[in-house]
């Protein structure tokens, strides 16, 4: 696929605040779920945490000009909701608001559109010792972070986007459990999942109280496979995963209502606590919708396949895990599925009457290529990731899908949650002990590809 991108499509990068900031006792913030999880041994590679990072709560101008030389048009960045309300209520930081001003001027007066995403899964802890997001009053308190944060910023920024695949904050984070606050228990999985969906819906409708903007959701939705095996029990496995990872989520967000199937399953572990008026509030019309693409999903029987991935994570499917069929891999373990991300697409806009315009919020991967004799990192394995990626992307646009503009994950290497520091995202190399940063070849070649913003063959 060649062709060039429309003149409106935005190309940018981004990343979340507990990846890149550290500064976490800096300038008022609290704590987070996050830097309590991530000092609890054995949660995280080698016990990283985001203590430190990538120190861009001290050096976020350097990393502005560094997105400046790179012609960035958009930076997806996320705010810590303890640094700017450090007891999750209540109480505002002033130093927390005053930062994200400082960094929302720096990238306009640089020519690049700010995307601001209010959750991207570092919870107050205060509100995690209240219960956390299976408590119904998160949705409430969210609502009134995402009005200070409005009310402060809200005349500088207009595209705004809630929370960061909430598959993962409610499942990985309340089901496996291999991320914060590292619950293992469906039934809070679940609530939590309802009470993410309803917290977005509030926050949107108490934004747009407020003034105008751009409001969006980036997921993490994939098309789902089939491995080996196509017998009942793994064909319902499927499906499982399907309704929970895309269909959950999806469906409430985009048609206002939970599907039946996934209903079904939940209520086998204390269902979503639905009630009267909230599916109005989830499906409040979006101007966007963020997609966040990796890979696709193979599914497999359980212990049927070369290596599987995660487990506990899908309740109700505990039949069929996700496996990894032979092939080239990412440094995290994830095939190369580029034209997963066309058939996506296509799927959503034929499921969905109702489609708004989409973002590529996300798309990336792990490779941790070395330093040449020059000082130079040649990733050509990124490069080739990218161009397939945009490829698919350019033939979406080509087949009448409204794609907005695609967000590189990530500018710079950062913390890759459980996996910490052991896995590289950048466009741009960080070396964690000096924080020298190093863009990488692949940071060359998008720069040539926003200044043609054509793909040739
Ligand atoms: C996600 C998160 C990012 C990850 C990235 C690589 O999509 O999981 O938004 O925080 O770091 O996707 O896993």
């Amino acid at each position: 696929m060649t062709g060039s991108f429309p003149e409106e499509f935005l190309f940018g990068a981004a990343a979340s605040a507990y990846q890149i900031e550290g500064g976490v006792t800096d300038g008022g913030r609290g704590p987070s779920i996050w830097d309590t999880f991530s000092h609890q041994p054995g949660n995280t590679h080698q016990g990283d945490s985001g203590d430190v990072a990538a120190d861009h709560f001290h050096r976020f101008r350097e990393d502005v000009q560094l997105m400046k030389d790179l012609g960035l048009q958009m930076y997806r960045f996320s705010i810590s909701w303890p640094r700017v309300m450090p007891d999750g209520t209540g109480r505002v930081n002033q130093e927390g608001l005053d930062f994200y001003r400082a960094l929302v001027e720096e990238l306009l007066a640089a020519g690049i559109e700010p995307m601001a995403t209010l959750f991207h899964w570092d919870l107050p802890q205060a509100l995690q010792d209240a219960g956390g997001w299976p408590q119904r009053s998160v949705a409430g308190a969210f609502a009134e972070y995402a009005t200070v944060v409005y009310r402060a910023l809200g005349d500088r920024v207009s595209w705004w986007s809630t929370i960061n695949e909430p598959w993962c904050a409610a499942f990985l984070g309340h089901a496996s459990g291999v991320y914060a606050p590292g619950v293992r228990d469906p039934a809070a999985a679940f609530a939590a999942a309802h009470h993410l969906l309803l917290a977005h819906g509030t926050a949107v409708q108490a934004m747009r109280a407020e003034g105008i903007g751009r409001h969006g959701i980036p997921l993490n939705p994939a098309p789902v496979r089939l491995g080996r095996s196509d017998e009942p029990d793994v064909l319902n496995g499927a499906r499982v995963i399907d309704g929970l990872r895309n269909r959950l989520w999806l469906d409430a967000i985009l048609a206002g209502a939970y599907p039946a199937d996934v209903l079904e399953n939940a209520s086998r572990f204390g269902g979503l606590p639905v009630e009267e008026g909230d599916m109005a509030v989830i499906a409040e019309p979006l101007d966007w919708l963020g997609i966040n693409y990796y890979h696709d999903l193979t599914v497999d029987r359980a212990g049927s396949s070369e290596s599987q991935l995660g487990g506990g994570m899908h309740p109700g499917a505990e039949a069929v895990t996700e496996v990894v069929e032979p092939g080239p891999l990412t440094d995290m373990g994830w095939p190369l599925t580029p034209t997963g991300l066309y058939d996506l697409l296509d799927e959503l806009r034929l499921r969905y009457p109702g489609l708004p315009p989409v973002m590529i919020s996300e798309n990336g991967c792990a490779y941790d290529d070395p330093f040449q004799p020059d000082g130079t990192i040649v990733d050509q394995r990124r490069i080739d990731y990218l161009d397939a990626h945009l490829r698919q992307v350019l033939r979406a646009l080509e087949d009448g899908i409204d794609v907005r503009g695609y967000l590189v994950w990530s500018i710079l290497d950062n913390f890759e949650w459980a996996e910490g520091y052991s896995k590289r995202f950048g466009l741009v190399h960080v070396d964690y002990a000096t924080q020298r940063r190093t863009p990488r070849e692949s940071a060359s070649w998008y720069r040539s590809l926003i200044e043609t913003r054509g793909l040739s063959g």
